[in-house]
């Protein structure tokens, strides 16, 4: 029976079956060392040619990494001088008794430790460089953020939906909407599951969705992605975006503490840092984040309709140093520049009741609350020179009744960067596509129809 890495620690003296791919070979005159890495960790084994059969010893000249091996093997103690308290297969190692090999793998084009190989060149050989310690580590605390998203919602009675990825309408407005030819029509890809978590809250009252959005974003930057993981949720029965914005806080602690309980060894090979969130997060309205960055800084952005970049990063810093918290609220964007389904603060309806969140300097989430009046969400969309007739199947739940709701959509990769401290959002993101790469870099004449 095989026997994962990890079990081998509490096994000394048994003898056991270790199945996995080859990390790396080490030679030590006629003694070969290799780490063998499975589902669970990374193991240390021995192979002693007087330990092992002839065959054994002819595959094990040959074998290199990512090889897949299965080794039949003692488990002993390691020597004082051998021990890695810092992995959990660190204090033994098997002695091989017998070696097969179950696939043989082409010599390596890099060596998956190497830090310096640069973006483009990781990229290009994901389906390796995934396997690297540090890169795979990014993908099961991303497997386990959004477990954890899912099991708080869950246990606040929010209901998990599939929204369709192929849409009519464009729910963001803009111009970076994908077309897509649809049988005899004209289709998009949706941007998000905005429409379609909107109607469900006239369900089931609180839902949530994971799914791919998708964005015709015509510029490369560490942020942009053309498709992107969403974590949206909608609830209704609020009293204004304050609601959506105390859930998600609170969301966002229960991902945290899930992390520390499941991720602890991925999130050290990255340094992690626990994002500090104090009980009251702050916010400001983006009017008043204009005015602490002009008085700050001298820079007079007060009309602008957004905070560029660099102004996002000082927010970041400046909550960081005046309210020791990682995060920060921008409420209150212009009318004009949200969606039409933003509802506009009463007392001036010039602004909405909006709101972003930014993470150690970067936006990771847009949400607020939402027209659910038929009529002026009809006028709203007449303002954005829209025509209602085009969102007639949206526009129906609203005409049979909807409670005052909200939500939010997170954006999942720029979430697990920001944890891990990683500059580029690429790097956080299983198989990016950007304006130049689907898997691998597009050589334009091949895409030209
Ligand atoms: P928005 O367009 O701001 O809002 O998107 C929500 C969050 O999704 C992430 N995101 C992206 N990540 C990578 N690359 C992109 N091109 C990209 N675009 C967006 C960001 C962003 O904060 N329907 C609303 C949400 C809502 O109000 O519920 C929406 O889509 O982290």
């Amino acid at each position: 029976m095989r026997t994962l890495t990890t079990e081998t620690a509490n096994k000394v003296g048994e003898e056991v079956i270790v199945q996995g791919w080859v990390n790396a070979r080490r030679n030590m005159g006629k003694i070969v060392f290799l780490d063998v890495r499975d589902r669970k960790g990374i193991l240390q084994v021995v192979g002693v040619p007087s330990e092992l059969d002839e065959a054994s010893n002819e595959l094990l000249k040959d074998i290199r990494p990512e090889w897949v091996v299965e080794i039949r093997g003692i488990v002993n103690a390691r020597g004082a001088k051998q021990q890695n308290p810092n992995m959990p297969t660190g204090m033994v190692e098997v002695l091989a008794k017998g070696i097969a090999v179950m696939a043989k793998a082409e010599p390596l084009p890099l060596d998956l430790e190497d830090e310096k190989i640069g973006l483009d060149i990781h990229l290009d050989f994901l389906p390796i460089t995934l396997r690297a310690e540090k890169y795979r580590a990014v993908f099961k605390i991303q497997a386990e953020i959004v477990r954890g998203f899912r099991d708080y919602l869950i246990s606040q009675d929010f209901t998990e939906i599939q929204a369709p990825k192929i849409v009519a309408a464009s729910a963001e407005g803009g111009a970076d909407v994908f077309e897509v030819k649809y049988l005899k029509n004209k289709a998009t890809l949706a941007q998000s599951p905005q429409f379609y978590k909107q109607i469900m809250v006239g369900v089931f009252e609180r839902v949530f969705a994971v799914g791919n959005c998708f964005r015709a974003e015509q510029h490369a930057t560490t942020r942009h992605l053309n498709e992107f993981t969403g974590l949206d949720l909608e609830m209704g029965m609020i009293k204004d975006h304050h609601d959506v914005m105390n859930l998600e806080m609170d969301m966002l602690r229960h991902i945290l503490n899930h992390l520390d309980a499941t991720c602890a060894s991925e999130l050290k090979l990255w340094n992690y840092t626990r994002p500090s969130v104090p009980e009251k997060v702050p916010y400001f309205k983006l009017r008043e984040a204009q005015q602490i960055i002009k008085d700050e800084t001298g820079v007079d952005h007060t009309n602008e309709p957004d905070l560029e970049p660099s102004e996002e990063r000082f927010m970041g810093e400046y909550a960081k140093t005046k309210f020791d918290s990682d995060f920060i609220f921008i409420t209150h964007y212009p009318t004009s520049k949200r969606p039409m389904y933003t509802y506009p603060d009463e007392e001036n309806p010039e602004f909405t009741k909006s709101f972003d969140l930014l993470f150690r300097g970067i936006e990771i989430t847009s949400g607020g609350q939402r027209f659910h009046d038929y009529n002026e969400l009809v006028e709203s969309m007449k303002r954005k020179e829209l025509n209602p007739d085009d969102f007639k199947f949206y526009l129906e739940a609203f005409k049979y009744g909807m409670p005052p709701e909200g939500g939010l959509g997170l954006g999942l990769e720029r979430l697990t960067a920001r944890l891990l401290e990683i500059d580029n959002v690429k790097y956080a993101t299983l198989f990016p596509r950007d304006m130049n790469r689907i898997d691998l870099q597009i050589s334009p004449p091949e895409y030209k129809q």
